[in-house]
This record gives structure tokens, sequence and C-alpha cells, in this order.
């Protein structure tokens, strides 16, 4: 009797390892073969803090940034408004340039301390209020 539920545990476990293997491998092969969202989210974990921002009429948000110096942040920038937008950073060759409804990324790694300006630069949204800053604290 007790050899008869040791049999019918350990084929208990034997199909569950055998299922969940199967399972782990195809939902590796999707992952390789077709989805460009899953990379993107496994660089910005691997590295680089991500930071979320958002333009729109006429703002960026968050507009004020600060971060540690020597860190590296990959920036995600969504346009959530009904119009060309940018997300430039002054002094650094940095620009996104997003149609409505676009988004995109890049990474910057901040090696000096100080200030940097951020900006919309279409004509007339700086002054409208897409403007910001990032803090680069020693
Ligand atoms: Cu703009």
């Amino acid at each position: 009797m007790i050899r008869k539920i040791l049999m019918l545990v350990f084929i208990a476990i034997l199909s569950i390892v055998l299922v969940a293997g199967c399972a782990g491998s195809s939902g590796d092969d999707n992952g390789d073969n077709n989805s460009e969202e899953q990379s993107d989210i496994d660089e910005s974990t691997d590295i680089a803090s991500p930071i979320d921002i958002k333009l729109s009429e006429f703002k960026i948000t968050p507009s004020n940034i600060t971060i540690q110096k020597g860190e590296t942040i990959n920036f995600k920038i969504e346009n959530d408004g009904t119009t060309f937008h940018t997300y430039t950073i002054e002094g650094l060759d940095e620009e996104v340039r997003l149609q409505s409804g676009e988004s995109n990324s890049f990474e910057v790694k901040f090696d000096k301390p100080g200030a940097y300006g951020v900006l919309c630069t279409v004509p007339g949204h700086a002054d409208r209020g897409m403007i910001g800053e990032i803090k680069v604290e020693e």
C-alpha cells in the first residue's frame, strides 16, 4: 500500500517537472523569436535606472529630475500629446523626436555633477512650459 502511494507521488512529481520544463522552454522560444518589447525591458533592468517621461501640451512630466553622479539613466520618453514634441537635453547630444503617440528610449551616463537644461525644441513649446532640469548630485 505504501509502495503504491510512493509510486503515485513519484509519478505526480515527474509529470509536474515535465510539464514545467516544456512550458519554460516554449516561453523562452516565444521571447527570442518575436518580442522586441521584452528585450527593451531586459536592458533597462540590467544596468540603468529607468525613468518614464511624458510629453504633452505643454509640459514635460516629470520636469525636474535629480540623480547621483555616475548613474546611468534609461530615459523612456512617451509623447502623450496630440502634436510633435522633442525631449532634448542641453549640453548633451541627446534628443528624442516623437510624433503624437510615439515613444522611444535612450541611455545616458552622468559622470559630472551639475545641472542640464531640458526642453522641447519645437518653436514656442519651451516658452509655453516644456522645460525642465536634470540635476546631477555629487
Ligand atoms: Cu513640444
